[in-house]
């Protein structure tokens, strides 16, 4: 009675710290058990092996070392639900099973993932290296200051997060045999280019802006009064975000040179000033001229240089190069269009330098020794903006792209290796998005390549011209819609309005803009300028401006097509590895710690397919193994099985196994795997065998001492 007692407050009190406990799984008892945790301070559950995380608001007292020794080397259940129970169990699986694993964050935008995934990685950090390698705790320490300086970069605030991942983050980590990291590696998507200047807001405002010595600040010909550079306030004010105040410090620790350091600051300063330049509406010339001088300083290139590529380009008309003018017109597009690339630029090279130091190193762990990977996804959540343009449009299909891989995974796959082994099942449906993936992606018909097409039409190419493109071929798809073809529908207020049903929800993409941003040129003008730059940091950032005008004739990839390219491939790395999951919901749109709103926080259930989940999982079966490898682990703690059976068959001989151990009602028997349901019963089993292999050993050990 104390035992059930106990573990009846409990329920009450916390909820079900995993929902396939759920008396009835139903919408309103999932919500239900999720709100009360959240308001007990629970902010995380099980569903099996996948946690549900709420975004509490509010710094929790459960991040601490005592916390990670807790959880250390444990299994799943033995603890309550958290994300370091799932950080170990994919680094037990990769340890003890060989196998890379990956933790996949997904949730929308504000609801906790790159949080999710720091501590992950400060939990993986502090359980490795016992034996203190100064190489290892280099490489650790590496990858988790890496970290900060790609958010200093990368993140922005958004009216959706104060601090908004604009970049997609896959980090590889890799270990040795002993299980210790090695090296790692980074791959990021799409940086939200468009708005370098809102990132530039929140870093420069308050690193060079305010915090900046006179001297630096002058060395870059930078205003002490932020009041100078109004042109870069954003939402209003000059916002200063959560950046970190010692980017500096840390990029000279990962072992950036002093003189990187610097010319980073060159550059966010060419940018600050690049934006601040006018150009004047009638006539091709720069209005403030004396920003030339200074941009010729930053960039080490000549002032004559700086002025032709903003105002002229170079081509080249049969065997003649010539200089033609710009218009107005084309000089400010080419202006913005080389601030936006310097900071692209720079922050891919950030990335390939952090890369370069933390990939692994020792050359024989590289080639010969058992090199297993732990792969963590951090990636921009789904969103949904007043105006949604190209990027939402591609980080929404980004969402898409990693629910459909949660679906193969966790809903699909699960269901068919049932069927496959027979074992008596009742289908559970679910809405697989496949249909909004191919609508986005698919050759010839999908979006994207309507969108190449649109842009690759010689003559005047608008967006409008590709907006009839959509309407006319996707005028029938049941996920696509557009102003032309509902007038009627409020939300499509706009001729140039488009819209997505979203398995998220319904986004409507305003259309302005997309080819710009696909097409994402660059006059190559401005490339050989910057490859001409004195500076060796710079010029290797720009490898391409070698090549002379005539030598440029290939058209190069589009955003949209290298965005979906690189898309198709992280989602085939990731199936490749053992996933766990990481589902975050978001508990409010006003960032406090108290609201559990109720309609905000069902929709996400509802679209994260975590209900559908709980059936698979309740109905489904925690552990599978083939029958013989089975046998291999636990044959020896059933009479009949040890050291060899004489049963007809491996199944009969498990089913044998089984039936001595009185599990028989928490297991099914497929055509080559046993399946059991409970993990307990594994634990059980795990138990049994690690007795008996004791005793074995001290039988043996008896017999050997016997023998001399
Ligand atoms: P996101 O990564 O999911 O959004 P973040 O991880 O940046 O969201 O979380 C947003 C904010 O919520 C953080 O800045 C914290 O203030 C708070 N928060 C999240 N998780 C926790 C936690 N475990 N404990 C305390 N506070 C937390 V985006 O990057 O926008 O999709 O593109
Ligand atoms: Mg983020």
């Amino acid at each position: 009675p104390g035992e059930v007692g106990r573990e009846l407050v409990a329920r009450l009190e916390f909820g079900k710290a995993d929902f396939v406990l759920l008396d009835d799984v139903s919408m309103d008892e999932f919500m239900e058990n999720l709100r009360i945790r959240f308001e007990k301070g629970r902010i995380y559950t099980y569903i099996g092996e996948v946690v549900v995380s709420v975004n509490p608001y509010r710094a929790m007292n459960i991040y601490g070392r005592d916390t990670i020794e807790q959880y250390k080397g444990r299994e799943l259940y033995e603890r309550p639900p958290h994300l370091f129970a799932i950080a170990d169990a994919a680094y037990k699986a990769m340890k003890r099973r060989n196998k890379d694993t990956c933790i996949v964050i997904s949730g929308e935008s504000g609801a906790g993932k790159t949080e999710a995934s720091k501590y992950i990685m400060q939990y993986i950090a502090a359980i490795t290296n016992p034996h203190q390698r100064a190489e290892v705790e280099r490489v650790k320490n590496m990858l988790l200051k890496s970290n900060c300086v790609l958010e200093a970069f990368g993140n922005a605030k958004t009216n959706r997060n104060d601090n908004s991942s604009r970049f997609g983050k896959y980090m590889d980590i890799n270990f040795d045999f002993k299980g210790d990291p090695i090296g790692g590696h980074i791959s990021n998507y799409l940086l939200e280019k468009s708005c370098p200047l809102t990132l530039l807001s929140s870093f420069l405002s308050f690193q060079l802006v305010k915090g900046g010595p006179e001297s630096l600040l002058r060395s870059l010909h930078i205003q002490k009064d932020p009041a100078a550079y109004n042109y870069i306030k954003v939402g209003g004010q000059l916002k200063v975000t959560s950046t970190h105040p010692t980017v500096a410090d840390a990029m000279k620790v990962i072992g950036f040179t002093g003189e990187e350091v610097h010319t980073v600051y060159k550059i966010l300063a060419t940018i600050l000033h690049l934006v601040g330049l006018r150009i004047w509406f009638y006539v091709t010339l720069i209005e403030n001229g004396n920003l030339v001088p200074v941009l010729a300083e930053l960039l080490a290139t000549k002032q004559e240089s700086v002025e032709k590529a903003l105002l002229y380009r170079t081509v080249a008309t049969g065997r003649d190069v010539i200089d033609k003018q710009h218009t107005p017109q084309e000089a400010s597009y080419g202006r913005d269009a080389l601030a936006k690339a310097i900071y692209d630029r720079l922050f891919c090279w950030i990335v390939g330098c952090i890369n370069d130091i933390i990939e692994v190193k020792n050359y024989d762990a590289r080639i010969h020794g058992k090199n297993t990977v732990i792969g963590v996804l951090d990636i921009y959540g789904f969103e949904i903006f007043q105006n949604n343009s190209f990027e939402q449009f591609c980080i929404n299909y980004c969402n898409e792209k990693l629910q459909q891989l949660f679906i193969q995974l966790v809903l699909k796959q699960e269901q068919e290796e049932y069927q496959r082994e027979g074992i008596p099942w009742k289908h559970i449906d679910y809405f697989n998005n496949q249909i909004i993936v191919d609508l986005v992606e698919q050759q010839h018909k999908g979006i994207f390549s309507i969108l190449d097409e649109a842009c690759m039409n010689v003559g005047k190419v608008t967006d409008e011209l590709f907006l009839q493109a959509l309407n006319s071929k996707l005028a029938k798809h049941a996920h696509y819609t557009s102003r032309k073809l509902s007038p009627t529908e409020k939300c499509l207020e706009f001729d140039r309005d488009f819209r997505i049903r979203h398995y998220a929800g319904d986004v409507t993409y305003s259309v302005v803009g997309f080819i710009d941003k696909n097409k994402d040129t660059l006059f190559q003008d401005f490339k050989r300028l910057l490859y001409n730059s004195s500076n060796p940091v710079l010029k290797a950032m720009w490898p391409e401006g070698k090549l002379s005008i005539t030598e440029v004739t290939k058209r190069p990839l589009t955003a949209g097509t290298l965005f979906k390219t690189s898309m198709i491939s992280l989602v085939e790395n990731l199936a490749s590895k053992e996933p766990y999951y990481v589902r975050c919901i978001k508990p409010n749109d006003v960032k406090s710690p108290l609201l559990f709103e109720q309609e905000r926080c069902r929709h996400q259930v509802e679209y994260l397919g975590l209900l559908e989940n709980v059936r698979v999982r309740r109905a489904g079966f925690a552990y599978r193994q083939t029958y013989p490898r089975f046998l291999q682990r636990y044959k020896m703690i059933s009479q009949f099985t040890w050291p060899n059976h004489d049963l007809p068959s491996d199944r009969e001989a498990v089913k044998r196994l089984l039936q001595g151990c009185g599990f028989e009602h928490d297991v099914a028997y497929g055509k080559t795997k046993v399946f059991i349901r409970t993990p307990r019963t594994l634990f059980t089993l795990e138990e049994q065998r690690a007795e008996m292999v004791k005793r074995i050993v001290l039988f043996l050990q008896k017999v050997w001492r016997g023998a001399l």
